[in-house]
């Protein structure tokens, strides 16, 4: 099941690029990444392949898929079925669904936002809702995270892909993650896995 050709279009520093990027290295599955900031994706030629105007997009030889939730879904069922990555159980499937909802909501709306405005300017979002989503959706991690390893399950799963770039980078928005002694150590974790990459800082 070796792919033919994955190019992933997105920028090192997009938290949704680098979880593609990121679950992609853990699988092991070679890519190359072309490069696509906003003058990229304001083009007419990007907006073929995504209407939206919105990095990530894989293309996986004819497939165009944007969306880097949709894409780790693709990953997973394609390129390691059975895997666990994407549980097939009731339970565990809706739990790693509710954390890649939290994904596209809270944390992007909150400690992603956070970054974004330190870190290139205004959002349009008021500096207190980006910081009471991170705090809330940070307190629920913490919680889980006193249940078990992982936020979807005793072992990672695209859950902890979907969040883990965000959330590690929280800082950089100004968010502090010293109250959340249970998710620095799921960061620790994450970044242990075999084959991890970071996102870089700048
Ligand atoms: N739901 C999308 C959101 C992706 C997203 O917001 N990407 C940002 C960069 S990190 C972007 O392309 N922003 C440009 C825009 O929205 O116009 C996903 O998960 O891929």
């Amino acid at each position: 099941m070796n792919p033919s050709s994955l190019t992933v279009y997105g920028v090192a520093l997009s938290g949704h690029t680098h979880r593609v990027e990121l679950f992609l290295h853990l699988l092991q599955l070679p890519y190359r990444r072309i490069d696509a900031p906003a003058s990229v994706r304001q083009s007419a030629e990007f907006r073929r392949i995504n209407p939206l105007g919105q990095i990530p997009v894989l293309q996986d030889g004819d497939l165009v898929l944007a969306d880097s939730n949709a894409i780790l879904v693709y990953l997973a069922k394609r390129y390691a079925p059975d895997s666990g990555w994407l549980p097939d159980g009731a339970v565990e499937a809706a739990q790693v669904q509710r954390w890649l909802s939290l994904a596209a909501g809270e944390i992007t709306f909150g400690p992603a936002s956070a970054r974004i405005s330190a870190r290139w300017g205004a959002t349009g979002m008021p500096p207190e809702l980006m910081r009471s989503l991170a705090e809330r959706v940070l307190g629920f991690m913490e919680d889980s995270l006193t249940q078990q390893d992982f936020l979807a399950a005793a072992r990672p799963t695209l859950a902890d892909i979907a969040c883990y770039a965000y959330i590690a980078h929280a800082p950089e928005g100004g968010i502090a993650l010293d109250p959340y002694p249970q998710v620095r150590h799921w960061i620790a974790r994450i970044q242990a896995l075999p084959h991890f990459v970071p996102m870089p800082e700048n």
